[in-house]
């Protein structure tokens, strides 16, 4: 439906693990590939965005800029993640609108569903219960960022879309404990157990909560799916369509990093929602499913952190 051929396409958060993803995923199409980094173009500048985005004339913008992180950022920097992602979003989709940008797509997150949804979460479970108090503050921004498509599709016949990916992990993830989700914490931890022979690591919460993880590769390849195929109002989720609990993926990740101790529950940490499954029956109508094994991805991504220079030397 929407060629890139030719193209001139923004990944706005390139330096970003799935702006990253996305921009080596689109070397294999035959599009101009733009970016700018954030010494340049500060995204939460409205005006600064307009001006860049009339100069450059994109056809397709891909927006996976945001401030993200793991429960603990989310639950102690709340302002940051409501202002930024909010700032971020207006700046992009309302210059967009203004450079006449063909195709744009808005990517959010599996947080934008209540805390107790129904499982596995279809798209239509939006906004009908509570959030979860420690990820409400980025959930509603990137609630508004649907409703924003949406309303600029109905007012001015913008062919913006919005995708919602599950817990991402894999190369160029962050492993900084204070601000990294599950997969790469787990995995510095390990790894520094390890190295440091140790008996046991800390493993937030009970164990019990569920997670659904997709690689990052996977959610570059979808975007540039449904960019290419999927136009509409409604808004897409992007999952695997399967979990686990984070005692299985602990324990998981101590297989792929080699740390033969045990695991040590800390209860005063919180779980967040209990469980994030997604109903994928929208993205497999659309023509796409994910390609890579939750096993594989971990080999890949410790494989990615060894090397990266961020983990502890042995
Ligand atoms: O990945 P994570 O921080 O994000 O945590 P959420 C997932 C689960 O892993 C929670 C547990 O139940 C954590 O308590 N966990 C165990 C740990 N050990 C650790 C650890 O060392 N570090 C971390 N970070 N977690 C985020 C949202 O929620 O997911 C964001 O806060 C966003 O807004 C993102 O939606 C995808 O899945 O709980």
């Amino acid at each position: 439906m929407f060629s890139l051929d030719g193209r001139r396409v923004w990944v706005a958060g390139h330096r970003g693990m799935v702006g990253s993803a996305i921009c080596r995923r689109l070397e294999s199409e035959s599009c101009d590939l733009l970016t700018v980094p954030r010494s340049t173009l500060d995204l939460t500048r409205q005006a600064d965005v307009e001006t860049w985005v009339d100069a450059q004339k994109p056809d397709a913008i891909f927006i996976a800029a945001a401030t993200v992180g793991g429960i603990l950022a989310n639950d102690t920097r709340p302002a940051e993640f409501i202002y930024d992602n909010l700032a971020i979003q207006n700046s992009i989709i309302e210059a967009a609108r203004k450079a006449g940008v063909k195709k744009l797509l808005f990517l959010g997150s599996s947080c934008i569903y209540p805390k107790f949804a129904a499982q596995p979460m279809r798209e239509d479970a939006l906004l009908t219960g509570e959030l979860e108090p420690t990820n409400q503050w980025y959930a509603i921004a990137k609630i508004a960022g649907i409703r924003l498509c949406q309303a600029y599709r109905r007012q001015y016949g913008c062919d913006f879309i919005s995708a919602m990916p599950t817990n991402l992990y894999g190369p160029g993830d962050n492993f900084d404990l204070a601000s990294s989700h599950v997969i790469p914490a787990l995995m510095s931890k390990a790894h520094s157990a390890k190295v440091g022979k140790m008996e046991f690591m800390d493993v937030w919460g009970t164990g019990k909560a569920r997670r659904e993880f997709m690689y990052v590769d996977d959610i570059a390849d979808a975007a540039i799916h449904l960019m290419k195929h999927y136009s509409g109002e409604d808004f897409v989720n992007i999952g695997t369509g399967a979990d686990v609990t984070i005692a299985e993926i602990a324990r998981q990740i101590c297989d792929v990093v080699g740390f033969n101790g045990g695991l040590r529950f800390d209860n005063s940490k919180p779980d967040g929602t209990p469980q994030k499954l997604l109903d994928v029956g929208r993205l497999t109508k659309a023509g796409w499913a994910a390609q890579t094994e939750l096993g594989a991805g971990l080999e890949a991504t410790y494989a990615w952190y060894l090397n990266s220079g961020k983990a502890e030397a042995a």
